[in-house]
């Protein structure tokens, strides 16, 4: 059979980009892409929808930081609805669901809980929620007995309140006109709702490039599957104002998915992303399909197995060049998702096709990232592990596992007759996401200038490659040195 074999696949580490003619200043630079047909980002990236990578709070940094988070889907229908909930209520620097503290807890207690949340004072609420009063630095400093109950030095209602869903404008009068840091927000029946500080609105001052949707929301974006009541998933999340779907699994060229992508089009407002494929036929079954996004990539993962376990996959530029042939002709904007190690990456993955590249390794170890810093030998480490990997396809006491059907196994018995595709570790602690955005970014920038491309669909279209060989890749990184001070954005894999 003469194309038994298909061409040659490459992958990151096999290729570099030219250097090619350049007449830019650094400033001219414009790193915004389409995540898909209607959703603008201002940096190219997304943190991957993993239960140890993509929760609220880091879709809010993601967000913040120009890009956009995809939330995990494995959790119940209404804790993924919540969470994009929170997403969109974090705009203008509003705390949903804030810090409070029960009347009957003990100064001490409280002192614990501002130094833990490095906050300044927390709201007092009883146990069904309601606003009783605040407690603040001023109320406690000069209490000597640290053993008094919170409600005895507490400021108790009426405070000034405002009520939900006031605007940024109006909150900010309320707390200019009363000379107050903290503004509580309650419903009608008075519970605390949430709560709008004067160092928020410094934050949201301190975003300028965030990325935000016409109401001036945070972006987020969320994934579901395509058993059970992915659908009903769907609507929910379109409910509560999610950005995008994606439909969300290691096999995108199926028709299940198919279906489910032409499925929720049907009738969404939103746009419909599918995934993952890895060949020009996979992404042309899903603009087929109508999505409005398509996302690249079998195999490439650093916690993944597929490509032992099945033997599947294709080395991730190949797979991104081939799925932007389909997806480019029809005006549907790519996802590189995966493999991704260093800065460098990012770029090669845009000049090979890509629109934007999805994050997962790169971003587990972010102080923002779900999950407990561990201590291991004096070193800082944040677990990372593959959604087909054992643990997260398990379901465990009464927390029922959504990741199964990613990996089309909802069906197969009891949790000891799981097949993964991943597995489970940890990764270096990284800090804030901001510092760990600032060298990937500045990196892509980077390779701009070098390429001579001022914008993505100009480094797109002039960036080309070189290929290497195992002696280039070696010539690439650091060599013949021993390191002894740890860079920012390098460390040896
Ligand atoms: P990486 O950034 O290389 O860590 O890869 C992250 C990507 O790996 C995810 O966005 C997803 O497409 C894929 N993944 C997630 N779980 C697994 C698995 O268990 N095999 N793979």
């Amino acid at each position: 059979v003469p194309d038994k074999f298909a061409a040659l696949g490459l992958t990151y580490d096999d290729v570099l980009l030219l250097p090619g003619s350049s007449d830019m200043a650094p400033d001219e630079i414009d790193t915004s892409s389409l995540i898909s047909r209607n959703v603008r980002v201002n940096i190219p990236l997304l943190s991957a929808a993993m239960d140890k990578v993509t929760e609220s709070r880091m879709a809010i940094a993601m967000a913040r930081q120009g890009g956009v988070g995809v939330l995990h889907r494995n959790l119940s229908i209404a804790d993924q609805a919540n969470q994009v909930d929170l997403v969109k209520r974090s705009e203008s620097g509003m705390v949903t669901d804030p810090i409070t503290v029960h009347p009957d807890a003990t100064l001490r207690e409280a002192d614990e809980l501002c130094a833990k949340f490095r906050i300044s004072g927390v709201p007092v609420t009883d146990a069904a929620g309601k606003l009783l009063g605040i407690v603040t630095n001023r109320d406690m400093a000069f209490e000597s007995d640290r053993s008094r109950q919170v409600r005895e030095v507490m400021t108790p209602m009426p405070l000034v309140t405002g009520k939900v869903g006031i605007s940024g404008v109006d909150a900010m009068e309320l707390l200019r006109r009363h000379k107050i840091e903290k503004l509580p927000l309650v419903d009608d029946a008075g519970v605390l709702k949430g709560l709008i500080t004067v160092k928020d609105f410094v934050k949201a001052e301190k975003y300028p490039h965030a990325a935000k949707d016409k109401e001036g929301r945070l972006l987020v974006g969320a994934a579901v599957g395509v058993a059970g009541d992915a659908y009903e998933r769907a609507q929910a999340l379109i409910e509560v104002g999610v950005d995008f779907i994606v439909v969300d699994t290691a096999h995108g060229h199926s028709r299940l998915v198919g279906d489910m992508v032409a499925k929720i089009k049907s009738n969404a407002s939103v746009d419909v992303i599918g995934g993952n494929v890895a060949t020009r036929d996979g992404a042309q079954a899903l603009v087929d399909a109508g999505a409005d996004g398509i996302k690249v990539g079998v195999g490439p993962g650093s916690i993944c197995t597929t490509r032992v376990v099945a033997g599947i996959g294709v080395p991730q530029v190949t797979a991104i060049y081939e799925a932007a042939l389909a997806a480019k002709a029809a005006g549907v904007p790519v996802i590189g998702d995966g493999g991704l190690q260093y800065s460098g990456d990012i770029a090669k993955a845009l000049v090979a096709g890509a629109d934007t590249v999805m994050l997962g390794s790169l971003l587990a170890g972010c102080e923002e990232s779900p999950g407990e810093l561990l201590f291991i030998n004096g070193k800082q480490f944040k677990s990372y592990r593959g959604m087909g990997s054992l643990g997260a396809m398990q379901s465990r006491g009464d927390r029922k596992s959504f990741s199964k059907d990613r990996y089309f196994q909802e069906g197969v018995g009891g949790d000891d007759k799981l097949i993964p595709e991943g597995i489970e570790g940890q990764v270096p602690y990284r800090g804030p996401l901001s510092a760990v955005v600032h060298q990937l970014v500045g990196g892509l920038r980077q390779s701009m200038f070098y390429v001579g491309g001022r914008t993505v669909p100009e480094l797109q279209e002039r960036g080309r490659f070189v290929r290497i060989t195992s002696a280039g890749l070696k010539e690439s990184h650091p060599h013949d040195i021993q390191m002894t001070v740890e860079a920012p954005n390098y460390s040896r894999q």
